[in-house]
C-alpha cells in the first residue's frame, strides 16, 4: 500500500488518503438484532439483507397513503414555501430541481412518514438500537434531465465528511413514482456493503456544493467497481410507486441518467443509530451542514403506529 498522506491509521475505513485505491473488508456486523430475535421481518428477509446488503419491500402503504405522499412531493415541487433554500439542489446541467434534502425536518408529512413503525420499526430493529434520521432527501430525477447518480458507497462519505464512526445505518428509499429499467432506477451492487472500497483524491472544500449536483470525489476507481461487480453483479430495484428498497449504508450504489419522459421520484430517509452518532469528521474537514447530516439532535425517533391518512 503506498504512502499514507499523514492521516489516522487506527481508523478501519479511512479513505480519500492514499494515492491508490484499496479494497479493504467490512469490520461491523449488517445486522445487529440478535440471531433468532423475533421481529418486523421474516428470517429469510433478514438472511437476505445480511447476504445481499439491501431488501425490497412491497405493498407497505395503502393506495390513499401514496396518493398522499405524491401530492406532497408535487406540492413540494410547485411551490417550496417555507422551505430553507440551502436544501433546494438543483441538477448540474439545468435549473431542474434535483433534490431537497432534510425534508423530514420541513414537511409535516415526511416527518410522519420517517416515524412510521413500518420503516422505523424495521430500522430499529436491523439496528438493534433506537434510531434518528441521519439525513432526507427527496430525490425528483425529472424527466429528460434527471442526471445520474454516481457509484458510491454513502458510508464512505458519511464516514470521511459527516463523521460517522461505523456501519451501523440504513437507507430507505420510498419509490414516489415507477420505477422502470428506463427512468434511472436505483442499482445496487449485493453483496457489496461487506467490502470497504479506500477512495483515491482528496476531498475538496466545501464539497457538499459539488457532490450533491455531481459527485466527483469519494466515488470508487473502475477497477474496484469491476471487482465488486464481478462478486454480486447488478440489481436494479424497479417497480410501482409506493415500493420500499432498504439498503445498508455501505452498499455500492448509483443510477442512470433518466432521459426518458417519466419522472423517478424517490424519498430516502437514513436510519442512524443513536449509537453510531457522528462525531468529528474523519477526513479532517469542517463538519457538512445540518441540512446533510444530523448534529444538533440526536433524539430516538418514538416509532408511531397506524396509517398517515
Ligand atoms: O453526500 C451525501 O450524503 C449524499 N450523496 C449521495 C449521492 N448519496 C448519499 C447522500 O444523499
Ligand atoms: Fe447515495
Amino acid at each position: 500500500m503506498s504512502a499514507v498522506l499523514g492521516r489516522k491509521e487506527h481508523d478501519p475505513y479511512v479513505s480519500r488518503v492514499y494515492n491508490t485505491p484499496h479494497i479493504a473488508d467490512r469490520v461491523d456486523p449488517v445486522v445487529y438484532a440478535p440471531a433468532g430475535k423475533k421481529g418486523p421481518l421474516t428470517r429469510e428477509q433478514v438472511r437476505q439483507y445480511d447476504r445481499d446488503g439491501f431488501l425490497e419491500l412491497d405493498g407497505l402503504f395503502s393506495a390513499a397513503e401514496i396518493n398522499t405522499l405524491v401530492a406532497e412531493l408535487d406540492r413540494l415541487r410547485e411551490a417550496p414555501v417555507g422551505i430553507n433554500r440551502d436544501t433546494l439542489i438543483l441538477e448540474p446541467d439545468s435549473e431542474e430541481l434535483r433534490s431537497i434534502f432534510a425534508i423530514h425536518a420541513q414537511s409535516l408529512l415526511f416527518a410522519r412518514l420517517a416515524a412510521d413503525e413500518r420503516l422505523a420499526g424495521i430500522a430499529r430493529y436491523l439496528l438493534g438500537d433506537e434510531v434518528y434520521i441521519h439525513q432526507s432527501r427527496l430525490n425528483y430525477k425529472p424527466g429528460f434531465f434527471g442526471k445520474e447518480f454516481y457509484w458510491h458507497s454513502d458510508f464512505e462519505t458519511w464516514h470521511v465528511e459527516d463523521g460517522m464512526p461505523r456501519m451501523r445505518a440504513l437507507s430507505m428509499s420510498i419509490s414516489l413514482t415507477q420505477n422502470t429499467e428506463y427512468n434511472g432506477p436505483l442499482m445496487i451492487i449485493p453483496g457489496s456493503h461487506r467490502r470497504y472500497v479506500r477512495c483515491v483524491g482528496a476531498t475538496p472544500d466545501d464539497h457538499y456544493k459539488q457532490s450533491l449536483r455531481r459527485q466527483e470525489y469519494g466515488v470508487p476507481d473502475p477497477e474496484s467497481l469491476q471487482s465488486l461487480f464481478e462478486e454480486g453483479g447488478i440489481a436494479t430495484t424497479k417497480g410501482s410507486a409506493g415500493k420500499v428498497v432498504l439498503f445498508d449504508c455501505n452498499s455500492m450504489h448509483g443510477s442512470n441518467s433518466n432521459i426518458s419522459p417519466l419522472p423517478r421520484s424517490n424519498v430516502f430517509l437514513v436510519y442512524n443509530s443513536v449509537t453510531n452518532r457522528v462525531v468529528t469528521p474523519f477526513g479532517g474537514k469542517p463538519p457538512r451542514p445540518e441540512f446533510i447530516a444530523t448534529r444538533k439532535s440526536f433524539k430516538p425517533i418514538q416509532p408511531v403506529g397506524g396509517s398517515f391518512v
